[in-house]
């Protein structure tokens, strides 16, 4: 939370934070937000029944029961877009309330490739500031292709998406397991947002300064008032 005074006194500003895990890698790095030292809301959107039901989130909406038989979209990105397509409106009613919305997806499955960009489409057409990371699987996968059209679609809705390397951490520390790579890849994602957001909450505070307290959305929701202005 960031304070600051402005001729009418003190505004507290701390911007509501929606971190939405898509896909199996997304769910588990969100998952990492909840109970956390962040303040935030953790939504999980999945194809795969089971993974989401292992989830820590605040909210986890399953996408697609009809479509997908709840076992995942087989690295199938066309079918995790129409899924999360259907669900658009749960998706909008999780987000709504909030001021910033952090994507998470991992690259190269189907969920997170296909249904990553429709969740930020959702949240910047509810003027959030939108951020999102990708997470690049390991070369060893063979996922490379898909993985680079998933950056790609999630990068024409936001062209600020960070992408993650998960080869990065295996070279760095070649004795860990690929389970022990992708948990450090996940704490590194909540150690990246917890800055971010505070970067976000000094711009909020900055433009809020700049409005005149006699302004009436100075106040609850501020937050929200400046949202629209900013780009991540
Ligand atoms: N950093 C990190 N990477 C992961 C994790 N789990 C999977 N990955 C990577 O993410 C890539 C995409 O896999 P998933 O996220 O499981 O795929 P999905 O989005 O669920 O898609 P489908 O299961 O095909 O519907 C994998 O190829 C892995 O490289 C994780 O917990 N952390
Ligand atoms: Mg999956």
């Amino acid at each position: 939370m960031v304070t600051i005074r402005t001729d009418g006194g003190e505004v507290c500003v701390e911007p509501r934070v929606a971190v939405v895990g898509v896909g199996g890698a997304g769910c588990n790095a969100a998952g990492r937000f909840y109970d956390g030292l962040m303040p935030v809301d953790v939504i999980a959107v999945n194809t795969d029944r089971a993974a989401l039901e292992r989830t820590h989130a605040d909210v986890r909406i399953f996408i697609c029961r009809d479509v997908t038989k709840g076992i995942g979209t087989r690295g199938d990105a066309s079918l995790g877009r129409k899924c999360a397509r259907v669900h658009t409106e749960e998706i909008r009613d999780a987000l709504r309330g909030h001021d910033v919305a952090v994507i998470v997806a991992g690259m190269g499955g189907g969920t997170g490739s296909g249904a990553a960009s429709v969740v930020a489409e959702i949240a910047q057409g509810l003027n959030m500031v939108t951020m999102a990371i990708a997470i690049r699987p390991l070369t060893l996968e063979g996922r490379g292709v898909a993985a680079g059209e998933g950056l790609r679609a999630l990068r024409s809705v936001c062209p600020g998406t960070v992408a993650v390397e998960n080869d990065k951490m295996v070279e760095q520390f070649p004795d860990m397991t690929i389970q022990q790579a992708f948990d450090a890849v996940n704490d590194g994602i909540v150690r990246y947002v917890m800055k971010k957001t505070d970067d976000i909450a000094e711009a909020f505070a900055e433009e809020i300064g700049k409005v005149r307290p006699s302004e009436p959305n100075v106040g609850e929701g501020a937050a929200g008032t400046v949202s629209a202005k900013m780009a991540v």
